[in-house]
């Protein structure tokens, strides 16, 4: 039997090895192996989840990925949500206020826009995450749109700005705002999370409170969040003006997009992760199986094909799990796998017929990247 304290060591070690050699790729992981994140930076912490962790429906905590500008603040005892602005009345919640209201729990993906960054070419400047800068959690807690409705909304607000209680390293670093507009605040899914699967929030997700907004990216989902203020026009400065921000139409591979030319980021383009077998495993030849993830945040997955022959031939994977926008479900292929290289790819199609790409759509700060998923494994 493992101790803990070996099986500690065992995790930091893989941790340091992601900071030395910038990826670093867990064994197998199972409840009963290896539980660590890889590490892109420690201050801050971006932490990744290994990719053999899109097996399964949720995704849990204590791998969930981890993505933080300047660092979590320090904890406060008394927490307060101020909500103001455009209100008749501002409200300053505690969080005995918060646990009172009606409580919802809703299951979506939380996905970093700049998820599969490092996989763009030409590359681009930024965290250069890989795949696992994504999760899927069941978040609980109050429903913006019935905050706002407490607070009673001044009718030419038309944004609603958010602001954590995490600080810039320096005055020189912008504070990280963001705004999105009232309709989507005010979807019944949208909420102020107090639980993440089952557990009240940790303080690296954001606790005592943060922001879900499922289908949009995870730079939407505010993390200790503090102030929420109702506007008339979206938040102003660099983290709404400069980043976030997606040409408005298709540019070559490396091409210069003047910022005029750019728009605020909002859903996730539709996905698919093969999680296993994992890139460049050896199977035993016969029966095997291959397991991953899709979802969209325009509609809900439609189907995901799946290809053990390099694309010559896809098949219909089985899907599980509630269907839904913004929420991933688990597919699973048999196979049988002959001997010699194997090339796998996974491709997914939404609802609204939206199509996982054969290539992504590049764009300067590298985000959103969809590809098919492409594997190879070597079959003896
Ligand atoms: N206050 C605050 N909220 C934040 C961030 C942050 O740096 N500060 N990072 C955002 C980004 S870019 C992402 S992808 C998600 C990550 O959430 P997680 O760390 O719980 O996975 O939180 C978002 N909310
Ligand atoms: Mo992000």
């Amino acid at each position: 039997m493992i101790r803990r304290r070996d099986f500690l060591e065992a995790g930091g070690l893989a941790a340091l090895g992601g900071l030395a050699g910038g990826t670093t790729w867990a064994a197998a992981a199972s409840d009963s192996t290896q539980r660590s994140l890889l590490v892109h930076s420690l201050r801050p912490e971006n932490l990744a989840t290994p990719i053999e962790w899109f097996d399964r429906l949720v995704t849990p905590t204590d791998v969930f990925f981890i993505r933080s500008h300047f660092g979590a603040p320090a904890i406060v005892r008394d927490a307060r949500l101020r909500i103001e602005g455009l209100v008749e009345r501002p409200l300053d919640l505690t969080m005995g206020d918060l646990g009172a209201l009606p409580q919802v729990t809703v299951t979506a993906v939380l996905q970093c826009s700049g998820n599969g960054r490092a996989l763009h070419d030409p590359r681009v400047p930024g965290i250069q995450w890989i795949h696992g800068a994504m999760g899927q959690a069941s978040w609980t807690g109050i429903r913006l749109g019935d905050l706002l409705e407490r607070a009673g909304v001044v009718s030419d607000a038309a944004h609603v700005g958010f602001e954590g209680k995490d600080v810039p390293p320096k005055p020189a670093v912008p504070p990280f705002h963001r705004s999105i507009p009232l309709d989507r605040a005010v979807d019944p899914t949208t909420l102020v999370a107090l639980r993440m699967n089952g557990e009240p929030l940790t303080h690296a997700h954001g606790a005592p409170f943060r922001l879900v907004v499922p289908g949009w990216g995870g730079n939407h989902w505010m993390k200790w969040l503090g102030t929420v203020r109702l506007q008339r026009e979206a938040t102003r400065g660099f983290f709404m003006e400069t980043g976030y921000r997606l040409p408005r139409s298709p540019v070559e591979p490396g091409a210069a997009v003047r910022p005029a030319d750019t728009v605020p980021l909002t859903t996730v383009p539709v996905k698919s992760l093969i999680a296993r077998p994992t890139d460049g495993s050896r199977l035993p030849r016969g029966r095997q199986e291959v397991v991953g993830i899709a979802f969209s945040g325009e509609a809900p997955i439609a189907k995901v094909e799946v290809s053990i022959d390099a694309g010559a031939t896809w098949r219909e994977a089985a899907l599980e799990g509630e269907s839904g926008v913004g929420r991933w479900q688990v597919f699973r292929l048999r196979f049988d796998a002959g001997p010699g290289a194997v090339r796998a790819l996974a491709r997914a199609v939404d609802r609204s017929g939206n199509a996982q790409p054969e290539r992504a759509s590049w764009n300067p700060s590298g985000y959103f990247w969809n590809a098919w998923h492409s594997v190879q494994w070597e079959v003896v």
